[in-house]
């Protein structure tokens, strides 16, 4: 039976969203790299399959072709397992509570992203930047005080916007100039919890393995755009 196509890079952090979720339903894929330090996401070849040139993108067995992660996984899930804990189709309350953080994931991850990739560029981070990551981070952190061992929608199970929401947050384990987990202890325990909850499906250790992978990259990177 064909596979439907992934074009991902390990690095990348909204492709471990949908490799996990893909992973979780057992759903196979033929992973297709794109090394976009080489620029292979600029090549006329990913460009017909999406103009935007982003990854990650999914390409469906029927050639159905999709891309912005929490898309594809919600996608995934739909086609696949409809009835899923990740992002149940028979639960319109639960399912609308994890698009309403799945939405504030979009805007979450860019700001506490921000500063890192300007230091990556060599550009300056501004003062507004990081202020804004710590107020966001100190409402999450509040937020995240009531929720007594659970997880974003307060039930006991991971769902989707766990996952998504997680990956947003290796940033800051990757690097934590500006943004350190042990100033938000709520942040930091729902963090640990849902590293936990993804262990029994990643056997191989794979996402440790990335974010370990990537900590060197950047501590590499950043240390190259010091001396430019
Ligand atoms: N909101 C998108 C973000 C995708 C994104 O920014 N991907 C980066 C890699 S992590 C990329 O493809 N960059 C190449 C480019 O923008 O040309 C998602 O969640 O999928």
């Amino acid at each position: 039976m064909s596979k439907p196509t992934f074009y991902f890079h390990p690095f990348s952090g909204p492709c471990r969203t949908v490799s996990t979720v893909a992973k979780i339903l057992n759903v196979e894929m033929e992973m297709k790299k794109l090394d976009l330090l080489t620029q292979e996401h600029l090549k006329p070849e990913f460009l017909k399959v999406n103009p935007f040139h982003k990854i990650p993108t999914f390409v469906d067995t029927d050639g159905f072709t999709i891309d912005e992660s929490r898309v594809i996984a919600m996608y995934l899930l739909q086609s696949r397992k409809p009835d899923s804990f990740l992002y149940p189709n028979n639960d319109l309350k639960k399912r609308t509570q994890i698009d309403r953080w799945l939405h504030y994931d979009i805007s979450f991850a860019t700001i506490i992203s921000t500063p890192m990739y300007c230091k990556f560029r060599g550009k300056p981070v501004q003062d507004h930047q990081v202020e804004q990551g710590k107020e966001t981070l100190k409402t999450l952190d509040g937020v995240m005080a009531s929720f007594g061992g659970k997880f974003l929608t307060g039930s006991d199970q991971i769902t989707l916007a766990d996952i998504a929401m997680y990956f947003s947050c290796n940033t800051m384990e990757i690097y934590s100039e500006y943004f350190k987990f042990d100033d938000y202890p709520n942040l930091k325990s729902w963090y640990q919890r849902v590293a936990e909850a993804l262990k029994q499906y990643d056997t191989e250790g794979e996402i440790p393995k990335a974010i370990e992978m990537i900590k060197q990259f950047a501590q590499q990177r950043m240390a190259e755009s010091a001396k430019q």
